[in-house]
């Protein structure tokens, strides 16, 4: 397969200012007809040529100037089309057939209706188009079709006409004012319903507001409007941006390969991120919700006002957009307890990556297929850049530069450069050796020495960013390390420091202490670093009790916990160690000054990913037994302390209120804990939970614990919550995720069976993933020493591939991590590497990620 490079980037040789599509919507045949005006770019390289991308489709009739075309030709899948003057019509007819578009990529059928994701090179199996980002087109959109099968008619922008047909068809006709790229084109047809509601922005202009989903699910839409209201509300207050159209919709689908998209106008969303209700979504749930549909909204202006050039600027909208999200969750929920989770996952997610065979940098210098390249690195990295430059500017100067970003790119195709050199002119802040974190991939791994004598205190500060493909030697990278230094009499600190560290090795000196004070590092997690800090167990001890930044109190807690989880994989556990972690964890069950749900996080150890990642080569047995047993030890030391904590949160009443979300997070969480100690008090208490359970998080969570137990009502439980949910996809979806989550040792017995279970299907990713992303999520199951957990995501990999290949693709990076793992484990995941790579029809996506986890 071709290898595209940034560097070989070339403006379009011709521009499609506008185009008008129409559509004869049909689930086994769709009609479509585009005119398009197309002029040459004074820009461009005077090509005499159009460059049509095609993607699986046929020419089935093309003229120019209303004139059949001549001497056009098939390069590939392309159409290539000379074209005499400088401006031209140009029309071309398609034929889709939606139902068997299995890859859910262009126009295709789920559940009854016709849904479009072009998102990145999906519009090219609509029609034939210059199907790149910095091609931007208004676009008017006809379709029509049968009015009993297609009630409901969208595209994106404002319904600007709409009619009755002959022999019960009926039309509607969608005008977009703003140019867009065909990948934010979107179209939607079938039997819906909408809970609708105004909007009325910052300057008193209404927008029609609506959450379109099938029958039967409006009353779960809620949330979904909520979040949508408080996200737009938001934008305005936080970022100055109002949204431009009358309509903004949103539909929910129950085939989707991603979890949402950006469409100007039309939001298409899976149906996951929009259905949410007490009986049926858990508060992580309503969470996800929450930020998606805020993540979707957002990208109306850091997206589609302003979107990308080329792709290797994904992170340019979606960097800004995570952050912009991660903002507007912390300001609806609580910004610490946000925080931990964003790393949670940026160290679950994104370390591996940034330490693999798929290490790339947030701009990306070449790719083979741009849909493996929608990843934690460019997603999850890209925010904590860009956060980086808001802790450097601070929340003014830091809304100067975004200001002046959007003024200055507003309707173009920009690049990760611009927003960049925005940020340096409306923020003054200098950024030239910043930018350094767009080209190095790898995560730089800092060390705090600290010395201290007369009154002085002297750190030297060391980074190292590691070797990643391709990038074999790498520059010191610019990172604003937050630090306090806390008096060790009074427990207070006399305010932050932000350390700019930006060469290999420097050093630091603070004065006027009387003793040495206790190190407070990478506060707030500062920058997306790993920090391997000298600080003795005491100290941070010391901060796991008393630290005011409660990032970095979570953190303390996390790295006695590291500490000791790895240390007894080495030589067994260490007695003063795990109860210096006892106490403090018991501190944390018996302060009234903590919330809830920050004491649910503190009560969380570290995942079994992260330190693997920590301990490479690993053996994830030995890790899983460490944290086993430490779960254990800490279960009966606290067991008093946990089982009145579960009694005292089983007592509060169900609500959407912090207080009561709090309560539901601890009582799982104490389970957790117990579950190792007393297997048959856990078992005991966990069915109480779910037998008086009027909402999904508790019965989730004791369900959960169940799965990993072998109690008696384990099976009746399952059997039950099945039997209650019965034709819910997202709860049946749970269903498979809880089994193929469980620690015991038959879970890759039960996920074989389950995978012959009338409710799974491989057509639905949804279901896929919460069955086999789940299995190789989960290492008792994925690392099974015999290598049947690997095979398993292989053969999964090889059967889903002809189907649906981007989806497929997701799942290699997993085997793609053998270099992690203990040499007898390592052979055999690269073995089931080798085995797919032998495979001739692979599709692009997984041949592009098999063949670099090889190497
Ligand atoms: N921009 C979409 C991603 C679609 C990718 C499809 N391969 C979702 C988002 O980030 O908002
Ligand atoms: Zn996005």
């Amino acid at each position: 397969p071709e290898t595209i490079h940034r560097l070989d980037y070339t403006p379009p040789a011709w521009l499609v200012p506008e185009i008008r599509l129409e559509f004869e919507l049909g689930t086994e045949l769709t009609k479509v007809k585009s005119t398009m005006k197309v002029e040459r770019n004074p820009d461009g390289s005077h090509d005499q040529t159009m460059h049509l991308c095609g993607d699986n489709i046929a020419v089935m009739s093309l003229s120019v100037d209303g004139k059949p075309a001549e001497g056009w030709t098939m390069s590939g899948a392309n159409l290539l089309l000379p074209l005499p003057g400088d401006a031209h019509e140009v029309t071309i007819e398609t034929h889709l057939h939606p139902a068997t578009n299995s890859q859910l990529m262009g126009l295709y059928a789920s559940n009854g209706m016709l849904c479009t994701q072009c998102e990145a090179e999906g519009f090219r199996r609509i029609t034939f188009f210059p199907d790149r980002p910095d091609v931007l087109s208004r676009y008017t959109v006809h379709m029509s079709g049968p009015k009993d099968a297609f009630p409901i008619l969208l595209s994106n922008g404002d319904m600007t006409a709409s009619g009755e047909g002959e022999d019960g068809t009926h039309w509607a006709e969608w005008t977009d004012p703003w140019p867009k790229p065909s990948y934010l084109f979107a179209l939607v047809a079938g039997e819906l319903v909408a809970r609708k509601e105004v909007f009325t922005t910052m300057n008193g202009r209404k927008v029609d507001l609506a959450v379109y989903v099938r029958p039967g699910d409006e009353e779960r839409t809620e949330h979904a409007m909520r979040s949508l209201v408080n996200s737009m509300k938001w934008d305005e207050e936080t970022f100055g941006r109002e949204y431009d159209l009358d309509t903004f919709n949103i539909v929910a689908v129950s085939d989707f390969n991603m979890g949402a998209m950006e469409n100007k106008g039309l939001n298409i969303f899976n149906t996951r991120y929009i259905l949410a209700d007490p009986d049926t979504a858990t508060d992580g749930d309503f969470d996800a919700v929450e930020g998606v549909v805020g993540h979707e909204y957002f990208h109306n202006w850091s997206g589609n006002r302003v979107t990308c050039r080329d792709w290797f600027q994904l992170s340019l909208k979606e960097g800004f957009t995570v952050l912009r999200d991660q903002m507007f969750s912390a300001a609806m929920g609580s910004e610490p307890v946000k925080r931990i989770e964003d790393v949670r996952i940026l160290r679950a997610a994104q370390f591996p990556e940034d330490s693999g065979p798929l290490a790339h940098p947030i701009r990306p210098d070449s790719y083979q297929e741009i849909s493996n390249f929608y990843t934690a690195t460019v997603y999850n990295k890209g925010a904590e850049v860009i956060r980086m430059m808001h802790t450097m500017a601070g929340p003014e100067a830091f809304r100067k530069g975004s200001d002046l970003y959007f003024d200055r790119h507003d309707g173009e195709a920009a690049t990760c450069e611009d927003f960049v050199k925005a940020m340096e002119d409306g923020a003054g802040l200098d950024l030239t050796a910043f930018r350094l974190w767009y080209e190095q991939a790898g995560t730089p791994k800092v060390t705090v020495h600290s010395e201290f004598s007369d009154g002085t205190l002297t750190l030297t500060v060391k980074q190292k960013v590691p070797a990643t493909p391709g990038q074999p030697h790498k520059k010191p990278m610019p990172i604003p390390l937050k630090i306090a230094l806390f008096d060790r009499a009074t427990g207070s600190h006399s305010g932050e420091h932000t350390l700019m560290v930006d060469k290999a090795e420097q050093v630091f000196t603070f004065d006027g202490f009387a003793e040495a004070p206790v190190l407070s590092l990478n506060r707030g997690f500062s920058a997306p670093i790993q920090l391997e800090s000298e600080v003795s167990d005491a100290d941070i001890k010391f901060l796991a009790a008393k630290d005011d930044d409660a990032f970095a109190r979570y953190e303390a807690l996390q790295q006695l916990l590291t500490r000791e989880l790895l240390g007894a994989v080495e030589h067994g556990p260490d007695e003063a160690r795990r109860a210096a972690i006892a106490e403090a964890l018991a501190a944390v069950l018996d302060d009234d000054g903590i919330d809830d749900l920050m004491r649910g996080e503190l009560m969380m150890l570290p995942t079994i990913s992260f330190l693997i990642e920590l301990s490479a080569p690993a053996d994830p047995m030995a890790i899983h037994a460490s944290r086993e047993r430490l779960k254990a030890y800490l279960g009966q030391r606290l067991h008093d302390r946990l089982t009145a904590l579960h009694d005292r949160a089983s007592a509060v009443a169900y609500s959407l209120e912090a207080d009561a979300r709090g309560a539901r997070k601890v009582k799982t969480q104490a389970l957790i804990l117990l579950s190792a100690a007393d297997e048959a008090e856990t078992a005991r208490r966990a069915e109480a939970q779910y037998r008086a359970a009027d909402n999904m998080t508790d019965r989730q969570g004791a369900l959960a614990v169940m799965a990993s137990l072998d109690a008696p009502a384990r099976d009746d439980l399952l059997a039950d919550f099945h039997g209650r949910y019965e034709g819910n996809a997202l709860v049946i979806d749970k269903w498979f995720a809880i089994q193929a989550s469980s620690l015991r040792p038959d879970v890759l017995d039960a996920v074989e069976a389950l995978a012959k279970h009338p409710d799974f299907t491989m057509k639905n990713p949804n279901r896929v993933r919460s069955l086999y992303m789940t299995v190789a999520g989960n290492p008792i199951a994925f690392h099974d020493e015999t290598g049947r957990g690997y095979r398993m995501i292989a053969d999964l990999v090889l059967a889903l591939d002809p189907l649906n290949p981007q989806t497929a693709a997701r799942f290699v990076p997993w085997l793609g991590r053998w270099r992690k793992i203990e040499p007898k484990r390592a052979a055999m995941m690269r073995a089931e590497l080798e085995r797919m790579a032998k495979e001739p029809s692979l599709s692009k996506d997984v041949r592009e990620q098999v063949t670099k986890s090889i190497d």
